[in-house]
């Protein structure tokens, strides 16, 4: 794992290495939106690609010898292109945050209407919303006047009429779609009905989903947003990073208000650079082509079956155990235990359970009267494990430790055991397994 000679000059970041990789591997890592890429993603992304500085983009660099990385880059693109049935991508968002601040700074210059903050709508952080979809401690609060939409707490779905009696009261010019913590899919056609009934763009931030939408076991945004954007490392099982997607071919759009006329596609590019990043990732770049070509292979298409078919058979076992799951069950790759019912926060399940050996997090749950750092919730997903080549009976034996672990959350001894238990079965399955 860790070279005799990283041993020898730092060991203390040595042993970081070895211990988090024990961790990943005799631990079950059920955190949603982790897993582990394939040791080429990862050779990759620790080649000497990290070396090279490349600002701007393929044939238009601020720098020499850009022959080969402008390679990667394109490939990375045609392949994101071709996974995806889009038309347009950028490649070089280092984060799923950066691909949204790109996205948002394109569409709509926060600074153009004379100091007024300009309405956009997200679904609310405490509902499954991510930080970037407009909280207010984020960018897109600060720099927008953020009206956030929320779920039906009788459903825990999405109540479409209610957004857009929102919309048509708040006239938004950007709606966000797209969720960290929301486990069904997403109707985006009648978000674009209500976009384009408003005036708003539309975006689709993909970033938990993406690897179900490229191979079409979710509903894909791309015929409806006007812009995608995704984390890369998520459910797509490649480098941590972003990316941005269209399917408005440039030159399709022409943006109002922009300093220099753009298309959409031209002002997200300018956006990202020199807008808010400088010189581009090459090396996770390179890894996201590598990620993108493993995701277009039919392996990819049966490991994402997987990772659906063991979320329905984990989140059918936590149901047969009384656990309440936010809108009784799941169409994707996570869940989300609503813990109030069984009296317990998301803040001691979460410490229960990683004693036991299994990480989750602590999440807020429709409705939570609970503080952000206590919630009622745990968020839970397969991607991970499944990479690992466990499977529905695995499945069955978590759900049984799940309970067990819950039953005393204070009870050390009971979770050691559990924890030995997991160890046992977690050693059978290697760390990453096409
Ligand atoms: N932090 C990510 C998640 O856990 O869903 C979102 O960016």
């Amino acid at each position: 794992m860790v070279s005799d000679v990283l041993k020898s000059f730092d060991p203390d970041i040595a042993a970081v290495v070895e211990n988090e990789y024990t961790r990943q591997t005799d631990k079950l890592e059920m955190i949603a939106s982790e897993n582990i890429v394939s040791p080429q993603v990862m050779e990759v992304a620790g080649s000497v690609l990290t070396n090279k500085y490349a600002e701007g983009y393929p044939k238009r660099r601020y720098y020499g010898g850009c022959k080969f990385v402008d390679v990667a880059e394109d490939l990375a693109r045609d392949r994101a292109m071709e996974l995806f049935d889009a038309k347009w991508a950028n490649v070089q968002p280092h984060s799923g945050s950066q691909a949204n601040m790109g996205t948002y700074l394109a569409l709509l210059d926060p600074f153009s209407e004379n100091g007024k903050k300009i309405p956009i709508m997200g679904l609310h952080l405490n509902h499954g919303g991510h930080l970037t979809h407009g909280s207010s401690v984020n960018f897109s609060g600060r720099l927008y006047d953020v009206h956030a939409y929320t779920l039906d707490e009788s459903t825990g779905r999405i109540n479409m009429d209610d957004v857009a009696k929102m919309a048509r009261e708040i006239k938004p010019r950007i709606i966000v779609t797209g969720a960290s913590a929301y486990p069904r899919f997403w109707d985006f056609e009648r978000f674009r009905e209500i976009a384009d009934e408003v005036g708003a763009w539309l975006v689709a931030d993909i970033a938990h989903f993406a690897g179900m939408v490229a191979v079409k076991k979710h509903p894909t945004p791309l015929p409806y947003a006007h812009v995608v954007t995704t984390t890369t490392h998520k459910t797509l099982r490649g480098p941590r990073g972003g990316m941005i997607m269209s399917n408005f071919e440039a030159g399709e759009i022409l943006l109002e208000g922009m300093p220099k006329a753009k298309t959409v596609t031209e002002a997200i590019d300018s956006v990202v650079f020199p807008g808010i990043q400088g010189g581009p990732l090459m090396h996770i770049i390179a890894a996201k082509a590598v990620a993108f070509k493993e995701a277009l292979q039919p392996e990819f298409a049966s490991y994402i079956d997987r990772v659906l078919e063991n979320a329905q058979v984990l989140a059918e076992e936590l149901m047969k155990r009384d656990f309440k799951l936010v809108s009784d069950g799941t169409d994707n790759h996570l869940m989300l235990v609503d813990l109030s019912t069984k009296g317990l926060t998301g803040k001691e399940s979460e410490k229960a359970l990683e004693r036991s050996g299994i990480t989750t997090n602590k999440n807020m749950v429709p409705g939570d009267k609970k503080s952000p750092f206590v919630t009622s919730g745990i968020r839970i997903g397969t991607p991970a494990l499944t990479t690992r080549g466990m499977g529905t009976d695995e499945m069955r034996m978590i759900a049984d430790w799940i309970d067990r672990a819950l039953k005393d959350v204070e009870d050390k001894d009971l979770h050691g055991g559990i924890r030995a238990e997991v160890k046992e079965m977690a050693q059978n399955f290697p760390h990453f397994k096409w």
